[in-house]
């Protein structure tokens, strides 16, 4: 239970290679809220993974290139491969920010459980006591 809600935690901004250990992912939710009104909503999702988008992107060409994508994983964790061929929605083995921004925001649809667009600090709060194990 507690894995299943990390990953989806982290998976509310994240693409797929990014599961973090520990804290990492309300870490993630907290760096989402940009205006920190304690919610985020989808664009601030959005800007949260176009965000990460730019730091994977080390010679800034606008894509993840293989190799760029490799070294997301061994700092991410197992569940990159597959998660990143269903990101390259176009099938010419990079992945623009676009593509990135663009897949399922699972974890947010999952947390927003009202559908308003918005996961409220409450929403936050249930996911919160569910990482923690409580
Ligand atoms: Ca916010
Ligand atoms: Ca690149
Ligand atoms: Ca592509």
């Amino acid at each position: 239970m507690r894995l299943a809600w990390l990953a989806l935690a982290a998976g509310l901004i994240a693409a797929p290679a990014f599961a973090q250990q520990g804290g990492g992912a309300l870490a993630l939710l907290q760096a989402a809220d940009a205006n920190h009104d304690g919610s985020i909503t989808r664009a601030e999702a959005q800007f949260a993974r176009g965000l990460m988008f730019g730091r994977l992107d080390a010679d800034r060409d606008g894509y993840l290139s293989q190799a760029e994508r490799s070294a997301a994983d061994r700092r991410g964790g197992d569940q990159g491969q597959r998660g990143w061929a269903r990101a390259d929605a176009n099938h010419d083995g990079r992945i623009s920010r676009a593509e990135m921004t663009n897949l399922p925001y699972r974890g947010f649809d999952r947390l927003d459980r009202n559908r308003d667009d918005v996961v409220s600090a409450d929403e936050i709060e249930r996911a919160r006591i569910f990482l923690q194990g409580r």
